[in-house]
């Protein structure tokens, strides 16, 4: 692993009421992205993931900034043959999209370059009105790496993708929502109450369900419709071997709120 330190200490995670917190904590409040910092990231989400009492992970920023991408001052030390044998986005990064409990990225400030690809990592944003996305990478001598330029085109379609990513423009929170790219903007002042609050809900689901859910939208970003609507099919299936299958339809024809075994 190259002698890459996990920055542990740039990571503040707590939980509360069945929701897994991370935050992007760096000194420099715009959290650029070194190679020990998404190690720790990741390391902070993957005990989130097999905490049986977690049913939702967020991921957050601070005020400035979610992250403004790549630590440029590290990026700046490496040439080819460093970030081939490095492999300088292969660690960590390629670990959170294998995040199983569903994982939120709540978006203050800047999402740039790397960290807009990290948010996109995760399962949706949500935004404050003062959030900006952006793949800037071509101001910088270099092109989206951590999969910008195939998520982004995936969730925005190509023509407003190629945009952002030929001039390196940012994306306003409103622009960001319309297109898709972000599930849903608040106030800077509502946020954090609303961010916690769909957190809220989605922890309060059964949580074999909530995975099954998630597992089953990801497939679309996948494969051809044919095959995710088989995935589909034999994913719903499943639900019918959970305790919380049986919970649900009981509850629903005793018209009562469902009592989740998680089984
Ligand atoms: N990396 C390291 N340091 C940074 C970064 C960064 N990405 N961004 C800002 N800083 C530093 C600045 O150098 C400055 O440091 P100092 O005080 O020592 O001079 C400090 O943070 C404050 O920065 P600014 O004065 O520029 O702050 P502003 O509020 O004026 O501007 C911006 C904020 C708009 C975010 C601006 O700093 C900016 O444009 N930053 C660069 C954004 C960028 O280009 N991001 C893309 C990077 S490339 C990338 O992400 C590739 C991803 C590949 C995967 C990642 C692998 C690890």
């Amino acid at each position: 692993m190259n002698n890459i330190i996990v920055k542990s200490e740039w990571i503040k995670a707590w939980s509360d009421n069945g929701i897994g917190w991370v935050q992007l904590n760096h000194d420099n409040k715009l959290n650029p992205l070194s190679a020990g910092f998404i190690l720790a990231i990741k390391e902070a989400a993957e005990k989130f993931d097999i905490d049986p009492s977690i049913g939702c992970i967020v991921l957050i920023g601070s005020e400035k900034a979610f992250a403004a991408g790549a630590d440029l001052k590290e990026m700046v030390k490496h040439n080819f043959a460093s970030v081939s044998e490095s492999r300088y986005i292969e660690n960590g990064w390629l670990d959170i999209p294998k995040i199983q409990t569903p994982i939120i990225a709540g978006v203050k400030g800047y999402a740039l370059g790397g960290g807009c690809e990290l948010a996109m990592m995760c399962d949706f944003i949500v935004a404050s009105e003062n959030a900006r996305f952006g793949q800037p990478e071509i101001n910088i001598g270099a092109i989206p790496g951590a999969g910008g330029s195939q998520r982004l085109t995936r969730s925005i379609g190509k023509s407003k993708a190629m945009l952002a990513v030929l001039t390196g423009d940012m994306i306003t929170a409103s622009e960001a929502e319309i297109s898709g790219l972000v599930a849903k903007v608040f106030s800077n002042d509502e946020f954090d109450e609303c961010l916690k609050e769909i957190a809220l809900k989605i922890a309060n689901k059964s949580k074999p369900l909530a995975k099954l859910a998630k597992q089953a939208v990801n497939v679309a970003y996948e494969t051809t419709l044919e095959e995710g609507i088989r995935s589909e099919r034999a994913l719903f299936y499943s639900t019918f071997a959970l305790d919380d299958h049986i919970e649900g339809m009981e509850a629903f024809s005793e018209k009562r709120e469902p009592v989740w075994k998680n089984k």
